[in-house]
């Protein structure tokens, strides 16, 4: 099972999607093991974009995520990070995929609804920003068994 980030950005919240994005991920059997509303810090911002800190776009995105609030989730599952990765779509809504979140969602490049960690050490790594250890919940929900086979699991180590 890995886990992965996912964070609702403001634009999600103000346009009362928050709801309907969290759906999509219990609906493909994905399992939310963190959750929390906060406020983005900048030293947060500057952390979690360390690769985008020197790009002419930092400054708005920095304003954006650190203006309103934003939820965190932890997201656990076989494959997870690259499941969410493909649900969230292309980078700008315009030229995400239908079906995609950005893409069914969205058009614009700043306002992009979520973000979904690349990899499993962005994860890792991504997660520590927004999370302690105790906020991160292990449980085996009963349905899992029917989400996923042993085969699943054992093909995914
Ligand atoms: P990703 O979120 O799909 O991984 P990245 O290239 O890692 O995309 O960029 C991180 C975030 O920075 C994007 O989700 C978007 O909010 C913002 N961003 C990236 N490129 C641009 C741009 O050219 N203009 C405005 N915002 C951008
Ligand atoms: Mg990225």
């Amino acid at each position: 099972m890995d886990r992965t980030l996912i964070l609702l950005k403001p634009d999600t919240l103000e346009r009362g999607l928050m709801g309907d994005v969290i759906s999509r991920f219990e609906r493909k059997g994905l399992t939310i093991v963190g959750l929390k509303m906060m406020n983005m810090t900048e030293e947060m911002a500057r952390q979690h974009y360390h690769e985008h800190v020197d790009r002419p776009f930092f400054p708005s995105l920095k304003e954006f995520m650190t203006s309103h609030p934003i939820v965190a989730l932890a997201i656990e599952g076989v494959g997870s990070v690259e499941i969410c990765r493909k649900m969230t779509g292309a980078t700008f809504g315009m030229k995400a995929e239908p079906g995609t979140i950005r893409g069914d969602y969205g058009i614009s490049t700043g306002c992009n609804l979520i973000h979904s960690s690349e990899n499993k050490e962005a994860a890792a790594r991504e997660l520590q920003i927004f999370f302690q250890e105790n906020e991160v919940f292990s449980y085996e929900p009963a349905v899992r068994k029917w989400v996923v086979t042993q085969e699943d699991i054992d093909k995914a180590k």
